[in-house]
């Protein structure tokens, strides 16, 4: 009898230690032992980013998100164990991504740090009809979001620029030095033959900037120095409406590079300006025009 009761508690600790699995694998999501993972966001200058969206992610599936403050300081407390990937999103950036991250149980990080660096506008969130889309300042002329089904751009949401006998001009809100910058381009049927549009550069002022022109039949590099202008540039180039059009313009100090259509089109140094906006621009002499704006990367 006394033998009996050695031997029964030996054999329910056994019986209970085999019933429940041992949970050490520090990649086992059942692990007790919790992951912590919290960190900033940061704009391209290193300035806190808030409103920035981050998502954990588990093969393609959201596990968790969450929403940086004011300070850019985001936190995820509990983290089952496991292999993730981080993206992360933010207004009017190109999100960023981070995979595969090991969170394994007793994973503890509390400085990871996420910078946007690349700007990217495609419309795509934004309501047709809106004037201003995010980033966007009008400064002349009719601005709006519509549709555009097309093929060779982010469908179908594009930028719009309309006008007649005066500019129309929308700038994008932050100055840059230096930058890469890239920006598909359409003009819409019908704008006859007195229209010029293109994109603002380093844009000071009115009178201040440099601007590359497309017209009809001609591409220039415009600069606009306390309103003299002088042509930088002049390519006999004529443009395709109703087609997308690439260009790629690059300013590293004095130095200027355009492409056009991925094909280099030319370079060359100017001194004059080494900062300014950068804007999309139309204008047209008698006809009205229309010019729509998709896929913008600023890189700056
Ligand atoms: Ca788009």
């Amino acid at each position: 009898m006394k033998k009996f009761f050695i031997i029964l508690p030996i054999l329910l600790t056994l019986t209970t230690t085999c019933l429940k699995p041992v949970r050490d694998n520090k990649f086992d999501p059942d692990n007790p032992d919790k992951a912590y993972l919290a960190g900033y966001t940061y704009d391209f200058e290193n300035a806190s980013l808030k409103d920035a969206v981050v998502k954990l992610l588990e093969d393609s599936v959201v596990y968790d998100e969450t929403v940086s403050n004011d300070q850019g300081f985001f936190e995820f407390k509990t983290i089952d164990p496991g292999i993730y990937k981080i993206v992360a999103e933010a207004g009017y950036y190109q999100s960023v991504e981070f995979y595969p991250e090991s969170l394994p149980a007793g994973f503890r990080v509390d400085d990871f740090e996420i910078q946007f660096k690349k700007i990217y506008l495609d419309f795509e969130s934004e309501s047709v009809g809106t004037q201003e889309p995010e980033g966007f300042n009008v400064k002349a002329g009719n601005w709006e979001i519509t549709e555009d089904p097309s093929d060779f751009h982010s469908a179908p949401n594009v930028y719009t620029g309309s006008a007649r006998n005066s500019p129309g001009m929308s700038l994008f809100e932050k100055d840059f030095d230096d930058f890469l910058f890239e920006g598909k381009i359409k003009i819409l049927p019908g704008p006859g033959s007195e229209w010029k549009t293109g994109f603002l550069l380093r844009y000071v002022d009115s009178i201040n900037h440099y601007r590359l022109q497309i017209f009809p039949d001609e591409l220039k590099l415009v600069k606009m120095e306390n309103g003299n202008i002088q042509y930088l540039k002049i390519i006999n180039r004529s443009l395709a409406t109703e087609t997308w059009h690439t260009f790629e313009v690059e300013f590293r100090g004095n130095h200027i590079k355009v492409l056009l259509n991925h094909e280099p089109l030319f370079e060359l140094d100017d001194t004059t300006f080494s900062h300014g906006f950068i804007g999309l621009w139309l204008t047209s002499s008698h006809r009205p025009i229309s010019v729509s704006f998709d896929d913008i990367t600023i890189t700056p």
